[in-house]
């Protein structure tokens, strides 16, 4: 099959929800640090943003919702209204550019160290047990901290922190939002069984342990209408944290999509194996499996090439692809995906930090 298979509808429009995107390729989160202090959006991002606006959706680098929320020096945030004003200018140049974009909507949980957090409280969890690894802090990296566990009482001000993130990403101009609950942070954390051994409504069985990324859904489907709301989902990646896999990965992610399904969002994404690692799987789990349980769009991503995308877009896998690295270095990159051209490839070191080198300064494919 080729790339200019009348098959191959990567480079045609798809609805998802509300969204019409005008390609199935997305733009994946990333996370670049180079927000200050404040994690205020300024110029620079809203240049970054919009020179790969022609992606058919982007999703926004992680956002903190609430200082809690934090886990790494440098990311943005999207609970003050300077926030809300330095978000205004990526939605409306990312608009200007014909792109769409939503707002992936982030709270670490245990995955940050006490020099993160407002007078050096203790990272919040569903228990008190440590990540493994090391977070970027404005003095370098160093060990995550051990965090508290969150008391039951607690949890109507974290489902809160999401609801006011909503609405400040209502007002910034965002077309959408992305509940992140991937990547070990803290909805996964509540939801596997390796790091969730509480004993109220939050923890225990299943139902439990679901409890809380369903919740928070449905105050962020209150806010913006379910047809404007994805979910990311990251079944078996240790990432962040070296974080044990659930006991049942089909049986806990299985039933927390068949409750995902109520609520008839834009779509789900899911990181399909080890985050930017690989897409190997541990046995007994079937993510294609997992993912032909939701009702709804589908987003698939990790480690595509053009050549993986159309073949799963072809068999029905997906709906569409996210990629991520391959946007840092190829802002044009579905231009280029469509001509077959050559991908440049970012080096590790521009990923995170350093300014506009290695961010804004990526060409676009000389004609
Ligand atoms: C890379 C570096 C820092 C954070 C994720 C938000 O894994 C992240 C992240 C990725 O979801």
């Amino acid at each position: 099959m080729t790339r200019s298979s009348p098959f191959n509808d990567l480079f045609s429009p798809v609805t998802l929800g509300s969204l019409t995107l005008a390609n199935r390729i997305v733009m994946a989160p990333l996370t670049r640090s180079r927000m200050g202090p404040d994690g205020v959006p300024g110029e620079i991002h809203a240049l970054y943003y919009a020179q790969r606006a022609s992606a058919g959706l982007i999703v926004s680098e992680a956002t903190n919702i609430s200082a809690q929320g934090r886990g790494y020096a440098s990311t943005p945030g999207i609970w003050t209204e300077e926030q809300v004003s330095g978000w205004k200018k990526v939605t409306d140049a990312v608009h200007a550019a014909g792109g769409l974009i939503v707002c992936q909507l982030w709270h670490v949980g245990r995955f940050s160290h006490v020099d993160l957090q407002q007078d050096g409280a203790a990272p919040v969890a569903p228990s008190a047990i440590r990540a493994t690894g090391q977070t970027y802090t404005d003095k370098g990296m160093l060990e995550v901290s051990v965090p508290r566990a969150l008391e039951t009482s607690e949890i109507p001000a974290i489902i809160q922190q999401y609801r006011h993130a909503a609405e400040c990403a209502l007002r910034a101009g965002f077309d959408g939002v992305e509940v992140h609950s991937a990547n070990s942070y803290l909805l996964d954390q509540v939801l596997r069984d390796s790091t969730n051994h509480r004993g109220d409504i939050y923890g225990g069985s299943i139902e439990n342990r679901s409890r809380l990324t369903l919740e928070v859904t449905a105050a962020v489907v209150e806010v913006w209408g379910h047809d404007r709301v994805g979910i990311r989902l990251s079944p078996v990646t240790p990432d962040a944290g070296n974080t044990p896999l659930d006991s049942q990965v089909m049986k806990t992610y299985g039933y927390l999509i068949e409750q995902l399904n109520h609520f008839q969002l834009a779509y789900m994404h899911f990181v399909e194996g080890a985050t930017a690692t690989s897409r190997s799987v541990p046995q007994g789990v079937d993510l294609d499996g997992l993912r032909a349980l939701f009702k709804g769009p589908y987003i698939g991503n990790n480690n595509y090439d053009l050549e993986l995308a159309v073949n799963r877009r072809m068999e029905g896998r997906i709906d569409a692809v996210a990629f991520g690295r391959p946007f840092i270095a190829n802002p044009d990159l579905v231009h280029r995906l469509k001509q077959g051209a050559q991908l440049a490839v970012a080096p590790r070191e521009t990923y995170y930090g350093n300014g506009a080198t290695g961010y804004t300064d990526w060409p676009v494919l000389a004609d």
